[in-house]
């Protein structure tokens, strides 16, 4: 993909991304969002987690089981750049934005990006949520810590014990790590 040639060459930094689906054919879209975030020349689809079902925290009432997974990335672009290809690709997989916390085919947050920490209107890293959520924590510690890559580790493993005691966040592997993977690629 030529979107982001031209940008400035990025020392390149470990991310951490996660992505998930509660709308249609919920794990076409994760499979497909994996498949174009790694035909970016500036990304590199380290590690991906289990797929995992995921029962809504937040939202409307009613909304159904999410599909969960996190993956690490070595990437060349910048927060920002991230981002945007982050929902560049939402976009392409149908993606509107209506309600917060609200059903969607495909949702991509950035976690970490290297050890930085910022916050502006557009982008919060580390992701403000994701010492919180279950459905967040059981698949980054899955994939295990990366110096580099801007976790807390203790806090990590002390929310994760913590939530894994709330009834009302539910997590199951619903398939290993090779849910993404596709004979031919589409
Ligand atoms: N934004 C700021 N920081 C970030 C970041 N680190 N990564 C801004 C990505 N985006 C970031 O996001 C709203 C705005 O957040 C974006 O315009 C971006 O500039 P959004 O994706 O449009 O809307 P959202 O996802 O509804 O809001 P938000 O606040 O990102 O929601 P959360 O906290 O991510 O929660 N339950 C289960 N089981 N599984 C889920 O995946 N997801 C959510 C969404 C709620 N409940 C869930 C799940
Ligand atoms: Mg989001």
């Amino acid at each position: 993909m030529d979107s982001s040639r031209s940008e400035i060459a990025y020392k390149s930094v470990y991310a951490y991304v996660s992505l998930g689906s509660n709308m249609g054919n919920r794990r076409e879209y994760l499979t497909s969002a994996m498949h174009e975030i790694a035909r970016y020349d500036e990304i590199e689809v380290v590690a991906a987690s289990s797929l995992y079902e995921t029962s809504p925290v937040g939202g409307p009432l009613g909304q159904g089981p999410y599909l969960n997974a996190v993956a690490l990335l070595r990437t060349r672009l910048e927060p920002v750049k991230l981002l945007e290809v982050c929902q560049r690709i939402e976009v392409s997989n149908g993606r509107q934005r209506d309600v917060r916390w609200g059903p969607r085919t495909l949702d991509i947050d950035i976690l970490t990006w290297g050890q930085i920490s910022l916050s502006t209107d557009a982008l919060t890293i580390p992701h403000p949520r994701m010492y919180d959520r279950l459905f967040v924590l059981e698949p980054l510690l899955e994939l295990g810590f990366i110096d580099g890559a801007g976790l807390d580790e203790e806090r990590a493993n002390q929310r994760f014990c913590e939530l894994r005691a709330d009834p009302s966040q539910k997590v199951a592997i619903v398939q290993d790590r090779r849910w993404w993977f596709r004979e031919t690629p589409v």
